[in-house]
């Protein structure tokens, strides 16, 4: 499902990179015996190749697509100073995904007397320390994190900040977060995000 910032992420840079796919929308918990029958391990996003073969994890989805993409095209720089640039900030907004996915799970899945204070809190502390080091470099964008060209960083720290904002907005106050607001805003009216909403 396309709330899922890694699914998302996954159907965005597909979409970016030329190659085309069937999307499947269908979730993990309430869907999760007929996700099974797909993938026993029942991870979103899972892309299942012409030959039934299937991979799991958007990050692995997205080299296979950048290896078969046509005319090669890619979202990742190949010079190494701005690959390492942009898998940093890549990183980043993963943890971003991460720690809001935890905060949401805590709250979704646990009870709330198994809620646990200090991991939330933990976590929280987590998510806006990610934000915090992405909050400059959205200030720096021109308009993408790299330059001229949109790249996975952009997808990714797009999509992330799309995941936060709906699913925990009062743990991350976006006016808090100015630059990272706008950056979002812009790469939302892009075709490909406009195409694959996440909700
Ligand atoms: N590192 C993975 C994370 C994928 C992930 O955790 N997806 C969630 C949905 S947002 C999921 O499958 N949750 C069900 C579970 O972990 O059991 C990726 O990048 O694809």
């Amino acid at each position: 499902m396309l709330d899922s910032p890694y699914v998302r992420r996954a159907a965005i840079s597909l979409r970016l990179l030329g190659v085309p796919f069937t999307h499947r929308s269908l979730s993990v918990f309430r869907g999760f015996d007929t996700f099974r029958a797909i993938h026993p391990v029942v991870k979103a996003p899972t892309l299942v190749c012409d030959d039934g073969e299937a991979l799991i994890d958007s990050t692995l989805i997205i080299d296979h697509a950048e290896a078969i993409s046509p005319g090669g095209r890619s979202l990742m720089p190949v010079a190494p100073a701005e690959r390492r640039r942009a898998l940093q900030l890549i990183g980043l907004a993963l943890a971003a995904c991460e720690k809001t996915v935890q905060i949401v799970y805590e709250h979704q899945l646990r009870p709330p007397e198994k809620q646990h204070a200090p991991w939330l809190e933990r976590v929280q502390g987590q998510l806006h320390a990610a934000y915090g080091l992405l909050e400059p470099a959205a200030r720096a964008a021109q308009p993408w994190l790299l330059g001229a060209q949109i790249g996975q960083a952009d997808v990714t720290l797009a999509v992330a900040w799309r995941f936060t904002q709906l699913m925990v907005p009062e743990v991350v106050d976006a006016t808090a977060y100015p630059a990272l607001a706008a950056f979002s805003a812009r790469a939302e009216q892009l075709p490909a995000f406009i195409a694959l909403p996440p909700v």
